[in-house]
């Protein structure tokens, strides 16, 4: 039982001490987020592990989460991914081959590799991370997305952006950039689907990739919520579409969403569009401050793939940990480690 869990994770934590971490992703459900040493977005949990001392890191979020702790932590610290079905489905879109065969594509059509970064988000494959750092690309997430589009647009005048469409959409416009010159490559047709002047004009080409997750708010949500009490701030992640992004008062990563609500007035009335455990948490934090906090989805906005980590899997990697057994363990191969490294590291110098 999750009760019996609980006291399993806390006795093999005392036992492990300071010798493990356990990182928990604001979209974890609550009976795994309590037994985190730290919460926060991905990137701010590969840091912190890469900085601690400890020799295992227990990521509970998605395996990519894991790979880029693994990339950017020592070589001689483990990190542990306690139920390795933990996916992301955004991340599965664009896989190496059909990110490959792509590039070609575009350098039958313009100098891709003079012409073109390739931008991935955080939320992708070691091995995409690593095609971005060998083309001298670079990652992004999203609370810094602009920054490094800015970055890229210094060097060179398109992008090639992965796997997010939305993501990409929302910070090109929110730049600057007509919508007319974001056009969307889909990997399933021959060129992406596009003609050869949509690609030649086009400042930045989206990859058809989207967050199951966030796909469902919708802006008619948005309307139908405010006809009932008009006074509600909007708040969304840039994984949503770029209707309901442009309908809303700020647009922010999972951290800007929680200190935006957090340092906000009282008495103010909050609709958030983004994964409903975080939303679930905010909601009860905040609730003393007379603030109240509304999901934005009528129906269930929850990642199926964070929900995995459970407390039985959490409980079984840390007491084999105590047994000095590794199970779970999330390794990038070499040679992808040092290019995605590159990448991460493009973007880690822009701060
Ligand atoms: O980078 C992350 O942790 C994700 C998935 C989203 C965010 O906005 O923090
Ligand atoms: Fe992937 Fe969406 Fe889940 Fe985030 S919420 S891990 S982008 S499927």
């Amino acid at each position: 039982s999750d009760e019996e869990c609980d006291q399993r994770i806390q006795a093999a934590k005392e036992k492990l001490a300071e010798r493990c971490v356990i990182l928990g992703h604001h979209y974890q459900r609550n009976e795994v987020f309590k037994h985190a040493d730290v919460s926060g977005d991905s990137l701010k949990l590969s840091s912190y592990a890469a900085n601690s001392e400890a020799e295992y890191i227990v990521f509970c979020g998605v395996h990519f989460m894991a790979e880029v702790s693994d990339i950017l932590s020592r070589p001689e610290q483990i990190t542990i991914l306690p139920d390795l079905a933990a996916g992301c489905s955004m991340a599965d879109m664009a896989n190496r081959v059909n990110v490959e065969r792509s590039w070609n594509e575009l350098n039958s059509i313009i100098n891709a590799d003079e012409q073109v970064t390739p931008v991935t988000y955080i939320n992708s494959a070691a091995d995409l991370k690593a095609f971005c750092g060998r083309h001298d690309g670079i990652v992004c997430t999203s609370s810094n997305a602009k920054q490094v589009l800015d970055w890229c647009f210094e060097k060179r005048e398109k992008i090639l952006f992965f796997p997010d469409e939305h993501l990409g959409r929302n910070t090109g416009y929110r730049m600057g950039i007509p919508l007319e010159e974001m056009v969307v490559w889909d990997f399933n047709q021959p060129m992406g689907g596009l003609t050869k002047e949509q690609i030649q004009n086009a400042k930045m080409i989206l990859w058809k990739g989207f967050c199951s997750v966030h796909q469902m708010f919708q802006s008619k949500q948005i309307d139908d919520f405010k006809k009932k009490h008009p006074e509600t701030i909007i708040i969304a992640h840039p994984e949503a579409n770029f209707e309901v992004c442009e309908q809303a008062d700020y647009v922010g990563s999972t951290e800007m969403i929680l200190k935006t609500v957090r340092e906000a007035k009282p008495n103010t009335r909050w609709l958030v569009a983004t994964e409903l455990n975080l939303v679930n948490r905010l909601k009860e934090e905040v609730k003393g401050q007379g603030k109240q906090v509304h999901f934005m989805s009528p129906t269930v906005a929850m990642c199926s793939t964070m929900f995995r980590t459970d407390p039985q899997h959490l409980a079984w990697v840390l007491e084999n940990l105590v047994e000095g057994t590794v199970v779970n363990q999330i390794q990038v191969n070499d040679d992808d480690k040092q290019m995605a490294k590159k990448a991460l590291e493009n973007m880690l110098s822009l701060f």
